[in-house]
């Protein structure tokens, strides 16, 4: 089957700034792996949840669920690591947009994972884009990451 995702600016609007090769060497491994990341995930959904989820695209080969550094508690995001590149495309696809514990999750392309990813990057020890958020989210607020920085800047 050809890739439905040849054109590059559609296939992911994020750049891993953690990523050390080129521009070119980025773009490539977004075509060619078989790794898709999900955010806006909440804290609560188990790695058993997405595995049942996700294996409606395919077989999967691994799952690494997203933690804070602090707490070593899930923070809303995680990687699924399929066998097939046709699988992972398909799970952009179909199950992106998805409501999974109420929330609907965004599963975008990744470059591979690797031992570390697995980590928020926030200075709370949650991802990033969490300690930016103003709207309301239970599960933010709950674990008192609601609006942090916003608030303190
Ligand atoms: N494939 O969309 C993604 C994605 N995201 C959002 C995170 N990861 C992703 N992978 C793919 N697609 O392994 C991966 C990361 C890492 C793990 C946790 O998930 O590669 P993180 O979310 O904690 O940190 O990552 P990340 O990704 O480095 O942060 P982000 O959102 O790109 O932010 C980068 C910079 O932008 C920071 O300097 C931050 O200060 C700034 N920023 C982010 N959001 C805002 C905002 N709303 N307003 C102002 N500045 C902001």
């Amino acid at each position: 089957m050809a890739s439905l995702f040849k054109d590059l600016a559609k296939i992911s609007a994020y750049r891993d700034r953690r990523f050390s090769g080129t521009q070119e060497e980025f773009e490539d491994a977004l075509l060619k792996s078989t790794t898709v990341y999900a955010g806006n995930m909440s804290f609560y959904t188990t790695e058993e949840q997405v595995y049942e989820l996700f294996s409606r695209a395919g077989e999967i080969k691994k799952i690494v669920m997203g933690l804070d550094k602090n707490s070593k508690t899930p923070c809303g995001f995680c990687f699924v690591m399929f066998y097939s590149r046709d699988d992972t495309e398909d799970s952009v696809k179909y199950i992106s947009g998805t409501i999974l514990d109420d929330r609907p999750i965004r599963v975008d392309f990744d470059w591979g994972f690797q031992e570390g990813r697995q980590w928020g990057r926030g200075r709370s020890g949650g991802q990033v884009r969490d300690e930016y958020r103003t709207d309301y989210d239970p599960d933010i607020l709950l674990l008192g990451g609601y609006g942090k920085l916003v608030q303190k800047e």
